[in-house]
């Protein structure tokens, strides 16, 4: 999920110095993505030797602990192969000793770095340590470096080529992830390999290039996926010889490589830049000829992976070619959705685990009450999900204001559970509650976005949303993940309850097809920015909709206010006669939503109400609905989910929505004003 850097050179003399402060200021630049911990590897002083430094914070404080190091830092390599990361822990607090790179065994024979998530990781942990391998890290990361080791050494002195070697590995792997292996057994060598997470490569060469592609080679008969307990030889891969790189009389020049995951870490170095696909691995040999490979069976890629220019700027890379973190994080919703979900549910056997709630499930299950506590954004994500908490548990839900709530000193028992809903897991107010809770003795569980945040560690259990780090100040994708992680949670709660075992299949399914359809509300984007023309100039707006769709008129309404610096409000349905209705009339701007759920003929009789008032509202509804008409209404389309996961796709519209009129408002919506990212004060 954070940053991977390498920095190789070939037949150019580099000292140890220049090597590691390559590496910090790469590691610098991919900072801004967010970050808890970092580490470098690099070669030692014996050609079998391999360094590691690693620490928790920032990449200055690796730098301290770096130049505190008794390493000879006059030493110069011919050839060098270096690796280093900054992480964003999902598995394993941030500490010196999580911190990539990891690590086989005390020699350091292999170190590799991660970015992502290895599902499978207790399957093989536990067969890994049955064959006496001893773990020193809480990361799902450790096992492949021990494992590249087990295989390694299963050859029993049969070589097995690097690229063999990690490709055998990588088979046995479930999860997302982009990867550098280095070797002291591969010395000058270094795979890397991506399925899910970004990984590119820079070439700097002083003469040009022969060629603009590297072609993507056969391997051969790599070990077989049961070597691991067979322990099988494996044949040699045959390889050509990479094209781009040679003289034209076949000899090497000199090369640098840098790899990253993503281009601001390389631009300083070089322009020219090759792009991993998913499921690509990459060699780099010994003489700096570099290979790409396929680690799965193809299916229709090209058969070559082109050297491109970067004509991008810098301040254009951080953020992914979108003008602003918040759009990027807009659009990472079809990957940070799967991020939350991933190895946690089970769509063949209809089940949900989240690994933090196991061992307190029967407690919560016994309790009187659930009391949802947050701020902001987080409230409105527990808003989102209480019809559904309730209606699988039966357990009777209350949501609270942080704030509020204290002010308010509620009561709280110790049969009550309470849970705390903060992507920072830094949050003032929250923490607070939390304390004030734990005081009470109530089992305190914590959804979070951070993994060794306050929240996280003072809670008894908890969630992490695996959402990835969120830059923009306006929460996006933290909310579509806290909004998934409680429907989880929901879900696994309520696995008790064979009367709700239909219900819950049909919302399993939902999840599976989830990712799939935030795409495609992602498409309409182009026509969400046509009607923020005809919004941006409003000084006031509502919201409207009932039932599931509640929560999104609050949350909407939210990210108009704090963004676009419109007056907003959120309004139920229901409420519609009790006041606002006065407030209706042909001038003020509207949202309706409007989808197919049970609450619908509802809204339309709400939607009846504004239009007899000559309202004319923009209406989100979804893609078959033939009672609207697109040619009378301002409609926005979005296809049909079940009712308690609808709210996924409703908010997103809005969250573009706000952004575009933000912008169009000459806002920065990246530091809309008076506000901070984690509000770690009252
Ligand atoms: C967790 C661990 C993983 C491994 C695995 C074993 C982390 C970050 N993940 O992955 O290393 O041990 O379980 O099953 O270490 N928690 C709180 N408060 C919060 C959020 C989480 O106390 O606000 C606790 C939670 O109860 C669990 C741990 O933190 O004990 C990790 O939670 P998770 O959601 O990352 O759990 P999981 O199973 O994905
Ligand atoms: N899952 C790995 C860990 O927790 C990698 C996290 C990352 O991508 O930074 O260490
Ligand atoms: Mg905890």
């Amino acid at each position: 999920m954070c940053g991977i850097f390498a920095y190789l050179s070939y037949f150019v003399e580099k000292d140890r110095r220049y090597i590691a402060d390559t590496l910090l200021n790469g590691l610098s630049r991919l900072e801004y993505r967010g970050y808890d911990s970092a580490g470098i590897a690099i070669d030692g002083d014996a050609e079998n030797e391999a360094v590691i430094v690693k620490q928790v914070g920032k990449v200055a404080a690796l730098k301290a602990l770096v130049d505190s190091s008794d390493l000879d830092w006059s030493k110069t390599f011919n050839v060098q192969t270096s690796i280093s990361h900054t992480r964003w822990a999902t598995h394993g607090q941030p500490s010196p000793v999580n911190a990539h790179p990891h690590r086989s065994d005390e020699r350091n024979e292999f170190t590799i770095v991660h970015n992502g998530i290895i599902t499978n990781y207790k399957e093989i942990r536990t067969l890994l340590e049955n064959k006496g391998y001893a773990f020193e890290t809480e990361t799902d990361t450790e096992v492949v470096v021990k494992l590249l080791k087990y295989v390694y050494d299963s050859q029993r002195g049969q070589r097995i080529t690097f690229p063999d070697l990690a490709k055998a590995v990588t088979k046995e792997l479930e999860g997302a992830f982009a990867f550098l292996f280095k070797s002291v057994h591969y010395p000058g060598e270094v795979v890397a390999a991506r399925r899910g997470s970004p990984l590119l490569i820079g070439i700097k060469t002083s003469e040009d290039l022969n060629v603009d592609f590297v072609d993507v080679e056969e391997i051969s008969n790599v070990v077989a996926a049961s070597s691991i307990n067979e322990e099988k030889t494996p044949a040699y891969a045959k390889r050509a010889q990479s094209r781009s790189f040679t003289r034209a009389d076949g000899s090497s020049q000199p090369l640098e490589y840098f790899l990253a995951s993503d281009p601001s870490a390389i631009i300083e170095h070089t322009r020219r830049v090759l792009y991993l696909e998913d499921d690509d691995m990459a060699h780099i040999s010994r003489s700096g000829d570099l290979h790409i490979y396929r680690l799965r069976r193809d299916d229709g890629l090209s058969s070559i992976r082109s050297i491109k220019t970067l004509e991008m700027e810098l301040a254009a890379i951080m953020k992914g070619n979108f003008p602003h973190f918040m759009l990027k994080e807009i659009y990472e919703q079809p990957e940070s959705v799967v991020n939350t979900i991933r190895g946690r549910v089970d769509f063949n056997k209809h089940s949900v685990v989240l690994g933090g709630l196991r061992n307190y499930l029967a407690s919560i299950r016994r309790c009187r009450r659930i009391v949802f506590t947050a701020c902001g954004t987080s409230y409105n994500s527990c808003l989102a999900t209480r019809a559904i908490f309730e209606e699988l548990t039966e357990i009777p839900v209350a949501v609270e204001l942080s704030s509020e709530f204290l002010d308010r000193k509620s009561p709280i028992f110790r049969d009550d559970v309470c849970v705390f809903v903060s992507q920072s897991g830094e949050t003032a107010d929250t923490i607070l509650a939390l304390r004030y809770c734990l005081e009470r003795g109530a089992l305190c569980v914590g959804v979070t976005n951070t993994v060794g945040s306050s929240i996280s560690r003072e809670t008894h259990c908890g969630v992490h949303i695996n959402a990835g780090p969120e830059i923009g100040v306006a929460s996006t994708k933290a909310y579509t993940s806290q909004y998934l992680a409680l429907v989880m949670m929901a879900l696994q709660l309520g696995e008790d309850r064979i009367s709700m075992t239909e219900r819950r299949r049909e919302i399993i399914n939902g999840l599976r097809e989830l990712p799939n359809l935030v795409k495609e509300v992602l498409e309409f984007d182009t026509n969400i920015k046509e009607l923020s023309k005809q919004l941006y100039q409003e000084k006031s707006m509502l919201v409207l909709s009932r039932g599931f769709q509640s929560a999104t008129c609050l949350e909407g309404a939210l990210k108009i206010k704090e963004l676009s610096y419109i007056h907003c409000e959120g309004i139920m349905a229901g409420e519609l006669k009790h006041g606002p209705l006065a407030l209706i009339d042909e001038n003020i701007p509207i949202v309706i939503i409007m989808t197919k759920d049970a609450y619908y003929p509802k809204v339309q009789s709400a939607l009846q109400q504004v239009q007899a008032r000559k309202g004319n509202p923009i209406i989100i509804c979804n893609s078959g609905d033939t009672n609207i008409d697109d040619a009378v209404n301002r409609t926005i389309r979005i296809p049909h989910t079940v009712d308690c996961l609808q709210g996924i796709l409703t908010i997103i519209p809005l969250q573009l929505l706000s952004y575009h009129m933000a912008t169009l408002n000459g806002v920065d919506v990246d530091f809309p004003r008076n506000l901070a990212k984690s509000v770690t004060v009252e």
